[in-house]
């Protein structure tokens, strides 16, 4: 089945997509399709509702400059208001007119000679476009681990992005595998019903309060009332967590940070062998900075455990580890994290000269500012390598990342360009700086592993900078970074 051409083919629904789409939109100058392989708008907001799934970023900076919610509940919000404002963005810019849902995309392919993409989808359907823009998250692939015996467990198990629930855990025997920033969030909501829950812990991470409220009557009646008192708010709270960005490229300065969590652990665990359990040995930031309040004292439960033994296997009824204990469990939940390095390169995305991006990343993935890659033409991801950091919004990139885009193509449009290419030298350089920088970095030098490094240990997740370093430098793009050519102009030189 094929559809007709369209100048811009965007895939996924979440913050990514969305933000191209109206920025597509704004512009008037493109006819685009969004491509979504759900059913339903949200991305990440939409795959992830475990109990007590929110956001660790503060909700009055989670939403788009141009399109503040006024409608926040509390200082940080759950997944479903967060959701509900990601699909009144897209009532508010009709969008789903633009939206193919249940399109899950299975193939690129791009023509050299007519400078297009070919796009499949698992239903068959083939789209036509000179230009794809690919938003499909950073965390979207969930990791589990391969432990021995872990098929002979009989009872459920899933991950919290693919949270089953059908399992009604009230009055089970729960495993949860993990302790990062998906667990943090969920422990403490199952351990209210379970009748017991074993928390396996490889690495304690570095955990601040979360100052979370519910935002006032007042404040909404001023954010409703009096144009720009959000903004300033957004403003202030944003001026303060750029500031932890100095912290993370220069470690030294993360000091009163880790005296904070230091504090939240001491005020909140009075177990002497526990705390040491619970205190990290690398620098904090080096892993993202857990935010939560209930995570402590819930492990604290008579009816929850922190096992920190390292897992030897799975057996018929539950989690043996290496000093020889079992441990029963009805269900386990892994709270174990995404594949990072694998998300584009399971793909089969076939640039020029049928150069695949898994041989284009056979050494780690690379960009281009995170957004343009050498020998894939007319092809941008949003959230690429190396454009996002910990613990900022990530909403904040993404706008600057779609304007980018945009001017991309309007550099195009003004020299009649049928192809954009970065140049394979800027690339390089371009990533040589980045990695120069991170060196001294907490993600590189503080002393733990991390999803944000590869296996190789080298980062392949963080922009060196602050959020506003990234913005400024998206401001425009740079003529000379691009090669722009039309296929018209190339006619003559075809052999
Ligand atoms: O996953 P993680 P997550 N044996 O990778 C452990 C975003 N997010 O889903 O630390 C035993 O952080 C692993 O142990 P260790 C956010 O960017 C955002 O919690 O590697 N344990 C770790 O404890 C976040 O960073 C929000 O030693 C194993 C855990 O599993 C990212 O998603 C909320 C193991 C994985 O932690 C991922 O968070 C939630 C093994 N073989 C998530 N393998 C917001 O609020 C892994 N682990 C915005």
């Amino acid at each position: 089945m094929s559809e007709r051409f369209h100048d811009v083919l965007i895939v996924g629904t979440g913050f990514a997509g969305l933000c191209m789409a109206i920025k597509l939109k704004e512009s008037g100058r493109h006819n685009f399709v969004v491509l979504e392989k759900a059913d339903r708008v949200g991305g990440t907001w939409r795959e992830n509702t475990y109990p007590g799934c929110g956001c660790d970023v503060m909700s009055l900076m989670y939403s788009f400059s141009f399109a503040p919610n006024r409608k926040w509940t509390r200082m940080y919000a759950r997944q479903p208001e967060i959701l509900d404002y990601i699909e009144r963005v897209v009532a508010e810019y009709d969008l789903a007119q633009h939206i193919r849902f249940g399109s899950e995309v299975i193939a690129y392919d791009f023509d050299e000679a007519a400078d297009l993409w070919h796009v499949r989808t698992r239903g068959g359907t083939s789209y036509t476009a000179r230009i794809v823009v690919a938003g499909p998250g950073p965390l979207h692939k969930p990791s589990i681990p391969t432990f021995p015996g872990r098929e002979t467990f009989t009872g459920p198990t899933f991950h919290s992005a693919e949270w089953d629930h059908s399992v009604d855990l009230t009055g089970k025997r729960v495993a949860v595998i993990g302790t990062g920033a998906s667990a943090v969030q969920f422990v403490p909501e199952i351990a209210k019903h379970a009748a017991h829950v074993d928390v396996f812990q490889r690495t304690p991470h570095w955990i601040l309060p979360k100052l979370d409220r519910a935002i006032s009557r007042r404040e909404k009646q001023a954010f409703d009332r009096v144009p720009g008192v959000q903004r300033a708010y957004r403003g202030a709270i944003y001026w303060a967590h750029e500031s932890l960005i100095l912290g993370f490229m220069h470690p030294k300065l993360m000091r009163g940070l880790e005296s904070a969590a230091r504090g939240l652990l001491h005020k909140q665990v009075c177990d002497p062998e526990l705390r040491a359990a619970l205190t990290p040995d690398y620098t904090i930031g080096c892993k993202r900075i857990l935010v939560s309040s209930n995570y402590y004292p819930t492990l604290q439960r008579s009816d929850v455990d922190l096992v920190t033994a390292g897992i030897a296997g799975f057996t018929e009824t539950g989690i043996r580890t290496v000093d020889g204990e079992v441990h029963d469990a009805d269900v386990v939940v892994y709270g174990t994290g995404f594949e990072i390095s694998e998300r584009f390169t399971h793909e089969h995305i076939v640039g020029r000269g049928g150069l695949s991006i898994t041989t284009a990343w056979r050494d780690g993935m690379e960009a281009y500012l995170g957004v343009a890659v050498a020998g894939f033409p007319n092809f941008f991801l949003m959230m690429g390598p190396n454009s996002g950091g910990g613990n900022q919004s990530i909403v904040f990139v993404i706008e600057a990342q779609a304007r980018y885009i945009v001017e991309c193509l309007a550099m195009m449009a003004a020299q009649d360009a049928t192809r954009i290419e970065v140049r394979a030298g800027m690339q390089r350089d371009f990533n040589r700086q980045v990695h120069a920088k991170l060196e001294g970095s907490v993600w590189n030098s503080g002393g733990c592993e991390s999803w944000y490094l590869d296996e190789t240990g080298r980062n392949r997740a963080a922009w060196p900078g602050s959020s506003v370093s990234y913005w400024r430098r998206m401001r425009s793009p740079e003529r000379r970074a691009y090669e722009l050519s039309s296929v018209d102009e190339r006619e003559p030189d075809t052999e």
